[in-house]
C-alpha cells in the first residue's frame, strides 16, 4: 500500500465516525493521522519496517498498530466493524461537492438516503424540502454536484491512466512473440481524463497473447477474451481498477487500426466521410476501393491518400485539424522547455529543499527554475510571511553562488485576496525575480467577481503569471466561472502570462482555453507546480494539453532563455 492508500483508509474511518456522530476529538485524531501520512516525505512501508511509526507527529501507539495491520493485511478490522453499522454506500455521498459527514448523517437518519441514487430520487421528488439545513440553494448545489460526479464517473485522470498504461504496455511487450505494442484511444490523444485504455499489438501468437493478457496478475475480471481481442479490469491499486482493451492486429493493417482505435470517434466520422466522398471506404483494416487496398500500413499513408497532413493524435477531436494545410513544425514539445517557473519547497507545503529542486532540474537539463512557495494567507499550506520570504530570497542568492549549471530565481505564488489585492506589499514583490498570483480561497460562483479579481491582480507590475486560472481540480472540483477571453486580453495587454498548470489534478488552463488565450495574444507558461522533485515529470501532461490546444513554441514563455525571461519581467515592470 502507498502512503496515499493508507491515508485514504484513515480519512474514511474519520468520515464514518463523523457520520455516526462520534466525538469530534476522536474524528480529528484520525484525520490528523491521514494528513500526516499523506504529507510524509518517505515511504510509510519503510517507516513501519524501521518500527518508527509512533514517532510520527500525531501518530500514537494505537494508530501505529492500525497502520501496521493495514500494511500487513491490506485491511483493517476496525473499518469492517464500523461498516457493519453504517452502509458503505454513504461514503459515495461524501463525494458530492458540498456534502459533508454531518449532512450525510442527516440524510441517512431523517430520510433513509443511503446512496447517490436515493439522493437523486429524493431531490427530484421534492422530499428534502422541509429538512433542516437543506435550503433551496443547497439542494440546487447538490443537484449540480451529482451531475458533475456522474459526468466524471469511472474516468481516470490522465496522470493515472498514463502510469497504468505504461505499466501494461511493458507487461505486454515482455510477452513471448510480441513484436509491437502501442497506446491508442484517449490516452494517446492526451485527453485530460481517460475512460478505458486501448492497446494495439502485433504478435506471432494472437490467441496466446490474449490468454496471457487475461491471466496477468492483478486482473480482477475478464470482460472479453476472443481470438484477437481481450478486455480486462485491471486493479492498479487497492480498490481501484481500470478497463483495458487489447487488440491484436496485423503488421500490414497496423496504421489503419492505429488510426481507427486512436479516434476520436468524431474525428473518425469526419475522416470516413471524406473517404466515402471519393467512393472509398475506411475501417480498422484499411482505406480501400472495392477489393483494392489504397493504404493501411501507416497512418501517414492513410491521411496522405486523402490529401491530408497526418495530424498529431492530440489534434484528433474534429476541432480544427481538418482545416490545416500542414502541421506546424514548431508545435510545442517537451524538448522546447528550458525551465520550470512554479514549484514549492519544504518552506511551504513541498517535500524537497530549494537545493534538491535545483539539482533535480539541472539533471533534466533545465537552464533555470523559479521557487514559488505560498504566501502568508495560505496558512494551511504553511505560506511564508514577508519575513520568511525575505530570508528565502537571501538563501536563494547564496545557493546561486555555489550551484553551477542552473539558475534559481526567487519567486512567490502570491495569493490573490478578495477584491484582487495581493498578499504581499510592492516593496517585497520588487525584490523577487518573478512572481505568480493565484486564487486559492473564496472562489465564488459569480463570474464577474472572479474575473474582476483576476484582472485586478494582473495590474501589478510584479505579477508575471496567473497561476491555475480557473482553480479546477479534475474529477473533484469544477472550474470557477471565469471570463477567459477578458482575462486573456488583459494578460496580453499587461504582459502577464497565463499558466498551463501541468499537475494532472489541474491541467488548468485546459486545452481549448489555452488556445483561446493564445489567439487573444496572451503568452502561456507551462509549469508543474511541483511539490517534490519527481513531480517535474508532470510537465508531460501540460505539454500534451498545450499541444491539444495547438500551442507553438513561440506561445510559451518558458521556452525562452533566462535572459529573455528577464526581459519579459523587465518590460512589465517598466510599464
Ligand atoms: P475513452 O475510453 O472514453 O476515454 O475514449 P476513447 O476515445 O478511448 O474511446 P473508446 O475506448 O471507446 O474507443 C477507442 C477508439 O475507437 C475511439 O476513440 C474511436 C474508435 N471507435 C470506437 N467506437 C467507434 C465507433 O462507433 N465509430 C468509430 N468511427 N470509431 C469508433
Ligand atoms: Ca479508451
Ligand atoms: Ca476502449
Ligand atoms: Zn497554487
Amino acid at each position: 500500500m502507498t502512503n496515499a492508500d493508507v491515508a485514504r483508509v484513515f480519512d474514511e474511518i474519520a468520515d464514518i465516525l463523523e457520520i455516526k456522530g462520534a466525538d469530534g476529538f476522536r474524528v480529528n485524531s484520525y484525520r490528523r493521522v491521514a494528513r500526516q501520512i499523506d504529507d510524509l516525505a518517505s515511504d510509510i512501508n519503510e517507516v513501519a519496517a524501521r518500527g518508527e511509526l509512533a514517532k510520527l507527529p500525531g501518530v500514537g501507539k494505537s494508530s501505529a498498530e492500525k497502520i501496521n495491520e493495514l500494511l500487513e493485511t491490506g485491511e483493517l478490522k476496525m473499518r469492517g466493524e464500523l461498516l457493519a453499522e453504517v452502509p458503505e454506500s454513504l461514503l459515495e455521498l461524501l463525494k458530492v461537492p458540498g456534502l459533508g459527514p454531518k449532512k450525510v448523517a442527516l440524510l441517512w437518519r431523517e430520510r433513509s438516503i443511503n446512496s447517490l441514487g436515493d439522493l437523486k430520487q429524493a431531490i427530484e421528488g421534492g422530499k428534502l424540502a422541509d429538512l433542516k439545513g437543506f435550503g433551496k440553494k443547497s439542494i440546487e448545489q447538490m443537484s449540480h454536484g451529482i451531475a458533475f460526479l456522474e459526468s466524471s464517473a469511472g474516468r481516470r485522470r490522465l496522470g493515472t491512466a498514463w502510469a497504468v498504461g505504461t505499466r501494461l504496455r511493458e507487461l505486454v511487450e515482455a510477452m513471448p512473440g510480441v513484436r509491437r505494442v502501442e497506446h491508442a484511444g484517449s490516452l494517446r490523444r492526451g485527453c485530460e481524463t481517460v475512460g478505458d485504455l486501448d492497446l494495439l499489438c502485433v504478435a506471432d501468437d494472437a490467441e496466446g497473447t490474449i490468454k496471457a493478457f487475461t491471466e496477468l496478475e492483478d486482473v480482477t475480471q475478464v470482460l472479453a477474451a476472443g481470438g484477437t481481442k481481450g478486455s480486462i479490469l485491471y486493479q492498479y491499486r487497492p480498490r481501484r481498477s481500470m478497463q483495458v482493451d487489447l487488440r491484436i492486429v496485423s503488421e500490414e493493417s497496423f496504421g489503419a487500426a492505429w488510426q481507427y482505435f486512436t479516434g476520436s470517434k468524431e474525428h473518425n466520422v469526419r475522416l470516413r466521410e471524406l473517404a466515402v466522398k471519393r467512393g472509398w471506404s475506411l475501417n480498422e483494416y484499411g482505406l480501400t476501393e472495392g477489393e483494392l487496398v489504397i493504404a493501411s500500413r501507416t497512418e501517414e499513408e492513410i491521411y496522405a491518400a486523402l490529401d491530408l497532413p497526418c495530424p498529431p493524435p492530440e489534434f484528433r477531436e474534429d476541432r480544427f485539424e481538418f482545416d490545416l494545410k500542414e502541421i506546424p513544425t514548431d508545435l510545442i514539445t517537451r524538448e522546447h522547455i528550458r525551465g520550470d517557473l512554479h514549484m514549492h519547497t519544504v518552506a511551504s507545503d513541498g517535500v524537497n529543499t530549494i537545493e534538491e529542486m535545483a539539482r533535480a532540474a539541472k539533471k533534466l537539463g533545465y537552464e533555470y527554475i523559479c521557487v514559488t512557495d505560498h504566501s502568508a494567507s495560505s496558512a494551511i499550506a504553511n505560506g511564508l510571511s514577508a519575513d520568511r520570504l525575505s530570508k528565502q530570497i537571501e538563501e536563494i542568492h547564496a545557493i546561486n553562488k555555489r550551484l553551477k549549471g542552473v539558475t534559481v530565481w526567487a519567486g512567490s505564488e502570491v495569493d490573490i485576496l478578495a477584491g484582487g489585492k495581493l498578499d504581499f506589499p510592492d516593496e517585497l514583490l520588487a525584490e523577487l525575480d518573478f512572481a505568480i498570483a493565484s486564487i486559492h480561497y473564496g472562489m465564488g460562483s459569480d463570474i464577474k467577481e472572479n474575473t474582476q479579481r483576476t484582472l485586478e491582480a494582473m495590474q501589478s507590475p510584479y505579477i508575471n503569471v496567473i497561476g491555475h486560472p480557473t482553480g479546477r481540480l479534475l474529477t473533484r472540483r469544477d472550474a470557477m466561472p471565469l471570463d477567459i477571453e477578458a482575462v486573456a486580453k488583459e494578460a496580453a495587454r499587461t504582459g502577464t502570462a497565463l499558466e498551463m498548470n501541468s499537475s494532472h489534478h489541474r491541467l488548468d488552463l485546459k486545452d481549448q482555453h489555452a488556445r483561446l488565450a493564445r489567439d487573444c495574444g496572451a503568452m502561456i507558461c507551462i509549469n508543474t507546480d511541483a511539490h517534490a522533485t519527481d513531480q517535474f515529470e508532470e510537465i508531460r501532461f501540460g505539454i500534451v494539453t498545450a499541444r491539444r490546444g495547438g500551442l507553438l513554441k513561440g506561445d510559451v514563455v518558458n521556452t525562452q532563455t533566462a535572459a529573455q525571461i528577464r526581459k519579459f519581467v523587465e518590460r512589465k515592470r517598466s510599464g
